[in-house]
Parts: C-alpha cells; sequence; structure tokens
C-alpha cells in the first residue's frame, strides 16, 4: 500500500513509533512517505520505497505563532495528491489528526477519500489533549478519524473517560524490533568503559520532562547507590536535566553520575544495564521501558497509566505508588543485591518483550490500514 505517516520527528516515543513502523512497513514492500517539519530522527535511511517531505512554515510578520497546521494539511494534499496515498496515519492527535481531517476534506472536494489513521500516544490525550485549550478541536479529530487506536488498554480507558468518543478505539501496543537488541547484546558490549566489574549499572531514558520525574530517579538511585556499588546513567535532554544535576551535586554523587544527552544508540547504551529506572507521573505505554527490557533489563517504575501492562510486578521489574522513592530503592536493591535474582529478572524482562515484537505488531497494523476501505 501507499501509506503517509505523519508524526514528530524528535526523540519522544510517539516519534520513535512511528519512525520504527514506517520503515518496517517499507522492509515489508509498502511504500512509506513521512510527512513532518524535520527528517525523523531515526529514519536513518531513505531508500525507493522510503520517502520523506518536509513541512515548511512561511515566516510573516503578522503571526505571533507560525500556523503549522495549515502548512501540514497542505503538504498532506499535496503528497496525496503527486504520490497517490491510500492512507494517512497520523502519529499523536495533536495537532496532527486535526491537520488530517483538514486535508480529507480538501481531498474530498477533489473527489479522493484519502482515509485516516489517527494513533493516540499519551500525552496528546492525559496531559494537553484534555485541557479546555484544544479538548473540543481533539475530540473532534478523534471522532473524525476512519481509524482510531491507542498503544494501551489504559490509554483507551482515559480516552474514553476523558472525550466523549463515538467510536470504538482498538488497542494496538507499542513494538520493538527485537533483533536490533539481540545485536547489540552480541557485539562486544563495553561495559568496562563506564562502571568496575562489580558495579551495577542503572539507567533512565527520557524528554527530561516534568512528567517523567527524573528528581525522583537520581533519588532512588542515591538510595540503592548507598548499599550497592553503582554507577547511573541518565540518557536524553529536556527542562529537568539541569534540576537533576543540581540534585546529583547536592547529594554528593556526581562522580557515579552520567548525564550522556541525547543518543541514537540506545540499543548500544541498554546492553549495559541492570536496571531501567522509569517513575513517572503517567506513562500511557512506556516505550522506554520495553526498550529496556528487550535489552535484558529490569525495570523499577510507577503503576500509573499503562505502565503494569508492560512491565509486570515481581517478573520483569517491580511496581510502586507514584513518587514512593524508598520502595522503589528497596525494590531495585532486592533485584540487585543478588546475581542470580538479577539475571532472572533480566530474562523474565527480554522473554516478555516477545509478546510486542515488530512480528505480532506489523500485521495488525497492515490489517487496519486494509480495513478502513470496509470503514463507511
Ligand atoms: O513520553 C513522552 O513525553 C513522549 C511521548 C510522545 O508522544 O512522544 O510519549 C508517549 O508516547 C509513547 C509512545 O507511544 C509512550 O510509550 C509513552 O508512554 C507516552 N508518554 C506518556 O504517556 C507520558
Amino acid at each position: 500500500m501507499k501509506i503517509g505517516i505523519v508524526c514528530y520527528p524528535t526523540f519522544g516515543g510517539s516519534g520513535v513509533v512511528a519512525t520504527e513502523l514506517g520503515m518496517a512497513l517499507a522492509d515489508n514492500g509498502h511504500e512509506v512517505h513521512f510527512i513532518t517539519y524535520n527528517q525523523p530522527v531515526r529514519l536513518d535511511f531513505l531508500s525507493n520505497n522510503l520517502h520523506f517531505h518536509q513541512v515548511l512554515i512561511e515566516e510573516y510578520p503578522l503571526f505571533q505563532y507560525q500556523p503549522y497546521e495549515l502548512a501540514l494539511s497542505t503538504k498532506m494534499v499535496e503528497v496525496v495528491l503527486r504520490h497517490e496515498l491510500e492512507v494517512l496515519h497520523v502519529h499523536y492527535a495533536i495537532p496532527h489528526a486535526y491537520a488530517a481531517f483538514m486535508a480529507k476534506q480538501m481531498l474530498k472536494e477533489k473527489g479522493i477519500n484519502i482515509k485516516v489513521v489517527t494513533t493516540l500516544h499519551g500525552t496528546d490525550i492525559t496531559l494537553v489533549g484534555s485541557h479546555p485549550t484544544y479538548k473540543s478541536a481533539v475530540e473532534f479529530s478523534i471522532n473524525n478519524s476512519d481509524v482510531v487506536t491507542a498503544v494501551s488498554n489504559n490509554l483507551k480507558e482515559t480516552t474514553n473517560q476523558l472525550f466523549n468518543i463515538d467510536k470504538n478505539i482498538e488497542v494496538v501496543y507499542n513494538f520493538i524490533d527485537t533483533a536490533k537488541y539481540d545485536k547489540a547484546e552480541g557485539e562486544e558490549c563495553k561495559r568496562i568503559a563506564l562502571a568496575k566489574p562489580n558495579e551495577k549499572i542503572l539507567t533512565h531514558i527520557s524528554n527530561f520532562r516534568p512528567v517523567k520525574r527524573v528528581e525522583d530517579v537520581v533519588k532512588v538511585f542515591y538510595k540503592v547507590q548507598k548499599e550497592i556499588p553503582s554507577k547511573l546513567l541518565l540518557i536524553g535532554e529536556g527542562p529537568e536535566r539541569i534540576k537533576a544535576e543540581k540534585l546529583t551535586k547536592k547529594l554528593g554523587i556526581t562522580e557515579k553520575v552520567f548525564f550522556l544527552g541525547n543518543s541514537t544508540e540506545i540499543a548500544k547504551i541498554l546492553c549495559y544495564s541492570d536496571v531501567f529506572l522509569l517513575p513517572s507521573q503517567t506513562e500511557s505505554f512506556g516505550l522506554a521501558a520495553l526498550e529496556a527490557m528487550a535489552a535484558k533489563t529490569a525495570v523499577i517504575s510507577t503503576n500509573t497509566g499503562g505502565l503494569p501492562e508492560v512491565n509486570i510486578n515481581g517478573e520483569t521489574g517491580f511496581l510502586s505508588n507514584l513518587g514512593d522513592v524508598d520502595n522503589m530503592a528497596k525494590n531495585a536493591i532486592s533485584i540487585l543485591k543478588d546475581n542470580i535474582v538479577l539475571e532472572r529478572f533480566k530474562r523474565n524482562a527480554k522473554e516478555h518483550t516477545k509478546k510486542f515484537s515488530l512480528q505480532n505488531i506489523l500485521p495488525i497494523y497492515e490489517d487496519i490500514y486494509k480495513s478502513c476501505y470496509k470503514v463507511k
């Protein structure tokens, strides 16, 4: 099929999922067109069935805010017409589902019935989408998509609680290309560069937004390193990084904490890790946790949102109440203090990711695209 993918091109989970999906669809013989304002960070190659169309904004002194949705829907129309796309798959409702609706209307005038699949990722519903500033437009664009998917059962339920949705939301879990992580594990994993042989490695990866509670990561690590010789790797960039750095200084643990910034080498970094920390206020799914699990890493997380659907308490890691850093540290220590226990959690984590493998999830999206043509 000929599929247009609209997403944020950044390190955020929705952009990562959209990009990995597009690349996998292209590998499977579909013609995929990314439509966004920059080449997605994980889109590391283009080919004759993998294309990128940049949405450019025309600056004008009158505009305090540039009308991105207008430029995006115009670009969608142009790409659909030029490449005869059959489906537009938009990731993250704001403003992509709204822009897709506008494109659909414009194309209708030209006698073309483009199908729109909207995937809800989390904050587009929980933190931003339900805010009165955006709520009506988000509800409208969800209800006017041909198919709507959510990345967890929890996100589906939350969407139905927060909005008046008149169609069934299909749950399609985030997925992982497990082969990538097996490869990184097989290649030389230079753990020695970061930690001594007796030291354990804890990791956190995020966009360092307030919802991730990065200070809790540092607080948990502070307690863990008192009992277990260990290092903490923090990967990502964002507004909370400075606070987290200040806290490591205050706690006197700077020499044990490495801020590594954004990285496209996630599989390689995760191959070092023993425990992954994700103390988020909410996560619709927690793709970062799934990536860690694929790299054989146990997960210590909160029990919020869709996290219990990914991290199985007592099996792949542990779940704690929001903000309960004592419990998170206690759980991490209980895994890290015994190498046999650690190995069991790591193996379970890896095993559990099979449920979310690319091979399982890709055909679900392919069926959804086909099903659009059966939808009225
Ligand atoms: O977590 C973020 O802040 C980024 C955000 C995004 O949309 O890029 O992530 C959301 O989508 C991911 C992919 O579906 C999910 O794995 C994350 O759990 C979700 N984040 C939140 O719900 C906070």
